[in-house]
């Protein structure tokens, strides 16, 4: 998959014209289960506002890498794991294997997920 195509697909899934399981959503970001689940809880938190990764979000809008965070923490509390332990993830172009550009969190959780690496 393109990455020009990858960004459509997010934001035609934020846009409600790609079903997804909607955990939480406000005014700048967007949460949803990961099709591909790596975890018992797998959400992916994106901001509506297309940044094509982490770097570009953190050098073009901190305030919104904020309110991204802030939703990964939502997402966690909402699905039960703020106090067992969660992972938020931002795989960040080529070696990291990043596939969609537009910029997401990946929030893991709900069973130990171990090091990584190990
Ligand atoms: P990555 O960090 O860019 O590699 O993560 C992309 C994720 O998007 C990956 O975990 C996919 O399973 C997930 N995903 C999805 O949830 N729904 C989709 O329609 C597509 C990918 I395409």
């Amino acid at each position: 998959m393109s990455g020009s195509e990858a960004e459509t697909l997010f934001e035609r899934i934020i846009g409600g014209e790609i079903p997804a399981d909607v955990v939480y959503q406000d005014a700048t970001t967007f949460a949803f289960r990961d099709i591909r689940a790596q975890a018992r809880v797998h959400v992916l938190v994106v901001p509506r506002k297309r940044y094509r990764n982490v770097a570009e979000l953190a050098a073009g809008d901190p305030q919104l890498l904020s309110d991204v965070i802030a939703t990964a923490r939502k997402v966690a509390e909402l699905e039960g794991i703020l106090e067992s332990g969660y992972r938020v993830v931002f795989n960040t172009d080529g070696d990291a294997g990043q596939t969609v550009f537009h910029v997401h969190a990946h929030v893991l959780g709900g069973e130990p997920l171990g090091l990584f690496g190990a």
